[in-house]
């Protein structure tokens, strides 16, 4: 069984809220014992960063099959997610807003094509990737105390087992002394999965340590192009059925079913089947056959994906371009606040031009 698996045990409606709650929380990793978790403090930040996490900011699935909720905002305001918060007043949202779209409007024309949102798609995308770079120096550096540059697999199992409530002297003494961990079982089907990414992670001529490099694409495979095709078959296995290597559209909307007990719990996963049904036809399935390959969802996957950026750019316009001329004015982007920055501006309707 993989993490995913583990995962995905849970009925949706309540990892869905977990996966909130872990977020509120600012938990860059899944616990491997989310009841262990739940209710003590979270770890230092520290601790869970050593752990790929599940979410990847600017990649469209996450890691155990969902869907990426944020996907457009975060391709949308880079590294400035945290700038937006509900609480922050609205007049400092509209300013910041009003700045970005100066920025994308890179002809000056007063509107946003979809070559321009593609562009700056990209550019955000980017601003993730630079982010977990400066992440991982610090991650790397916590698993590399001695900082010779390299971590062997023991090396990181230890601290791997470290932030989950082990002795690392006596788990480090232990895999010294080639004895038995005596870990539960759920930890262990964690060790293995993490064993075997491990290894993908590390660059031919294979020397069973990570550098630094190497240990970002553990952390980060979206940026990888071997490890993006390895999460890729990771999440296909676990959600192919019929062991096809290929899913179907009942294959891909059949993860987490609710046990729904009450009826807002039922209508959650009305939508989660809806949005993920609209995504396989119109998105993932790219030669629309009914059947998704590995090759399709590596495409869709990868963020680095002109293509994809560019149909992103086309399908955020389309959601606010109310007079229908295909590109995106001030006023429309103001009215769609909440959409594109996740917080809504009270005031949009107050004179949009006497910022300029
Ligand atoms: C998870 O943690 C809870 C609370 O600490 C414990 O009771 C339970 O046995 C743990 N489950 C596993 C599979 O380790
Ligand atoms: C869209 O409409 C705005 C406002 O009327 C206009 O300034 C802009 O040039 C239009 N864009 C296109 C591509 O027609
Ligand atoms: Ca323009
Ligand atoms: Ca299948
Ligand atoms: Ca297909
Ligand atoms: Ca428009």
């Amino acid at each position: 069984m993989t993490l995913r698996r583990i995962w995905s045990k849970w009925p949706n409606s309540i990892s869905l809220v977990l996966v909130v709650l872990f977020f509120a929380m600012d938990i860059q990793a899944r616990p491997a014992n989310m009841s262990a978790n739940r209710d003590k403090k979270p770890n230092s930040k520290e601790d869970n960063e050593i752990l790929p996490p599940d979410h990847l900011n600017g990649v469209k699935l996450e890691m155990d099959g969902h869907l990426n909720k944020d996907f457009h905002q975060e391709v949308f305001l880079g590294k400035d997610m945290e700038e937006f918060d509900e609480d922050s007043e609205p007049r400092k949202n509209r300013k910041k807003l009003i700045e970005i779209f100066s920025k994308v409007d890179t002809n000056v024309d007063r509107s946003i094509s979809a070559k321009e949102m593609q562009r700056w798609i990209m550019e955000k995308t980017e601003e993730h990737f630079q982010q977990a770079v400066k992440e991982n120096k610090i991650s790397f550096h916590a698993i590399d105390p001695d900082g010779d540059g390299h971590v062997t697999w023991d090396e990181y199992r230890v601290k791997f087992l470290a932030s989950k409530g082990f002795d690392e002297k006596e788990v480090a003494e232990k895999i010294k002394r080639n004895e038995d961990l005596k870990v539960d079982e759920e930890t262990q089907e964690v060790l293995e999965s993490l064993k075997d990414r491990w290894f993908q992670a590390d660059n031919p001529p294979a020397d069973q340590l990570l550098n630094e490099d190497e240990f970002l694409s553990f952390l980060h495979p979206e940026h990888s192009r071997g490890m993006l095709k390895y999460m890729v078959k990771e999440i296909v296995r676990d959600l192919d059925q019929d062991g096809n290597k290929k899913l179907t559209l009942s294959e891909f909307i059949s993860l987490p079913m609710g046990t729904a007990e009450n009826q807002e719990a039922q209508d959650i996963d009305d939508d989660w089947v809806r949005e993920r049904k609209k995504e396989f036809e119109e998105v993932i399935d790219a030669n629309h056959d009914g059947i998704v390959t590995m090759e399709e969802l590596e495409e869709y996957m990868d963020p680095m994906n002109e293509y994809n950026a560019l149909n992103e750019a086309k399908q955020m316009i389309a959601v606010a371009d109310e007079n229908q001329n295909h590109t995106l004015e001030l006023e429309e982007i103001l009215r769609y606040s909440e959409y594109f920055t996740g917080s809504k501006l009270m005031d949009y309707a107050r004179n949009v031009h006497e910022e300029f």
